[in-house]
């Protein structure tokens, strides 16, 4: 048995038991039901170019060290780095450090005793927010008695970081060792998102903060927060307070507070990641009517109004005020360059009972063509969001009525069913996009369907290699309607890690069994790290979650 099996074994603690399993359960999955080992150990999503050596190296959790190579542009003061040394000495050696230091093992002839950081651009990005455009590359050497971690940025050393603590497993007697490895790598696609809903069910500091964490482990790098919608308003707005002090669940305790933002901004930027608010308009803004008048369409029951409200109206001065108001905060609020800014599932019925809005159609010319009018609103705000210097994100339906868009506008394809033609239209059209229509993590089933979600292949539609490169990723959603902070990360996670593996490794990184094997390993590591992340099958973790 070569070592690489044997520690895959040993760490998993599982054995080859496997008609057992086959015949009891006559499963339609085609993945193995029982875990082996992969050639590629745990490391998951799977680096692009990796050469893993039979050759094994110690590690001693007492003296080892991750630091900044000398020839490194990042200083001793890049507290990113610093913190991400931290995080990964406790995640390499936080158990050892107290099973195994009173031992004090001195360091042999084959440890590797030091991780070199090395930063290699001019400009290591310390201080900066990530972006679209940001380098995440990385090498890595692991030899002794140096591993070398060589990164042009910060964010791609964050990713290295985390590869390298994804290679260090436990030997037979419970010592911590890394094969002697070579990996060079970088993501496929540049966005790779989570979609998060804290409308439907608030959701407390503290999970978003374990999910970007999470989302650090699987190399994703945006957190789209869809932080508002119909149930309820939890953003607490400094220019407009009435929105969360009536739109909230709760004005003090369901809220995100200015401060609660910047953390959860600088909690992501430290791990890579950038988050991406989601202000849903025209429709799906019932909460934002509570406390802003005049915002929402009155609807009406003959010729009287009926007392309930539509979607924003768009046909007010004072509608377009309070957008210009709202958008120049929450510009400022969030630094990242990117906006979404929604435009999905409008219900034109409100609109249509509306004696004023008729009126109003009627001089537009825009007929009985509900579009025209939610294209008419949609052109206006997204003209308001432009002169705060932001780009936006929107949902395909703004783009499939005819918007004119600016040219660095990303389209969100959602819906499924024709997605690949809706793609193939988009990239036509020459706009980036992103794919979430096969990724709706809210739907569950019986069975292991992160495999359904691994087999999506987002350039599998007809187009050119022009409109291809137009593609530049993907996001899982986590609708909040049956979500709270109970059940939000093991529905999430692993499945998600399906869509991470997808976005990041190679195209041609698609043998269903192998990923299995590693995804099961990771998800005992995110369970580990105190991440309730579900199982894929029938199986056990060395550390079992308590
Ligand atoms: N909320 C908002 C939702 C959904 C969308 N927008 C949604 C629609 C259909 C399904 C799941 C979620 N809950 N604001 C659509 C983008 Cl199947």
């Amino acid at each position: 048995m070569t070592t690489a099996l044997r520690f895959s074994l040993l760490l998993l603690g599982v054995s080859f038991s496997r008609g057992f399993l086959n015949d009891l359960f006559d499963e339609e999955e085609e993945a193995e039901r029982v875990v082996q080992a992969s050639k590629y150990g745990s490391l998951w999503p799977l680096p692009q170019k990796v050469q893993l050596s039979e050759v094994s190296f110690k590690l001693n959790g007492v003296s080892f060290k991750i630091s900044d190579a000398k020839e490194s542009t990042a200083t001793p003061s890049c507290s990113l780095l610093q913190d991400a040394y931290r995080r990964y000495y406790e995640y390499m050696f936080g158990s050892f450090k107290r099973q195994e230091g009173r031992k004090s093992r001195h360091a042999g002839p084959s440890d590797v005793t030091e991780l070199q950081v090395w930063i290699t651009s001019s400009e290591s990005d310390c201080d900066s927010f990530p972006s679209v455009a940001s380098d995440e590359s990385y090498e890595l050497t692991v030899d002794q008695p140096y591993a070398v971690l060589k990164a042009p940025k910060v964010w791609g050393a964050l990713h290295g970081l985390e590869t390298f603590s994804q290679l260090v497993y436990e030997d037979e007697n419970g010592a911590k060792s890394i094969n002697s490895t070579t990996i060079s790598d970088f993501p496929r696609f540049a966005h790779r998102g989570i979609l998060l809903d804290s409308s439907r069910h608030f959701l407390p500091i503290k999970v978003l903060l374990a999910n970007l964490e999470t989302m650090a482990m699987n190399k994703f790098n945006v957190f789209h927060w869809h932080i508002v919608d119909d149930p309820s308003f939890p953003y607490l707005s400094r220019t407009f307070p009435q929105l969360s002090q009536q739109g909230a669940y709760h004005p003090y305790t369901h809220v995100y507070t200015p401060a609660d933002v910047k953390m959860v901004i600088e909690f992501g930027r430290l791990r890579g990641i950038r988050v991406i608010p989601e202000f849903d308009t025209p429709g799906h803004t019932q909460s934002w009517g509570k406390g802003q008048k005049d915002l929402l369409t009155p609807c009406y029951s003959g010729s009287k109004p009926s007392g309930t409200f539509g979607p924003v109206n768009p046909i007010l001065n004072t509608t377009y005020d309070f957008m210009s108001q709202f958008f120049k905060e929450v510009s400022t609020v969030f630094p990242d360059a990117y906006i979404h800014l929604g435009g999905d599932e409008v219900d034109f019925s409100c609109w249509k009972s509306n004696p004023d809005i008729q009126k109003f159609m009627e001089q537009q010319g825009f007929g009985k063509d509900f579009t025209k009018l939610e294209s008419f609103y949609i052109q206006k705000l997204l003209d308001i969001v432009a002169t705060s210097q932001k780009g936006y994100m929107i949902w395909q339906e703004v783009f499939d009525n005819g918007v004119k868009l600016k040219a660095d506008t990303v389209v969100h394809v959602w819906i499924g069913g024709g997605a690949n033609d809706e793609m193939a239209k988009v990239t036509g059209a020459g706009y980036t996009t992103i794919l979430s229509a096969p990724w709706y993590l809210d739907y569950i089933s019986y069975r292991q369907d992160w495999q359904k979600y691994y087999k999506v292949e987002p350039l599998n539609f007809n187009g050119t290699d022009e409109q291809k490169k137009l593609v530049i990723g993907g996001e899982a959603c986590l609708w909040g309607e049956y979500v709270d902070a109970t059940n939000l990360t093991p529905r999430l996670w692993p499945r998600a890690s399906a869509v991470a593996e997808r976005l990041w490794s190679a195209k041609e990184v698609t043998d269903i069994n192998d990923a299995f094997n590693r995804l099961s390993v990771h998800r005992c590591r995110m369970v580990e790290r105190g991440i309730p992340a579900e199982p894929l099958f029938s199986s056990y973790c060395p550390r079992e979650y308590r």
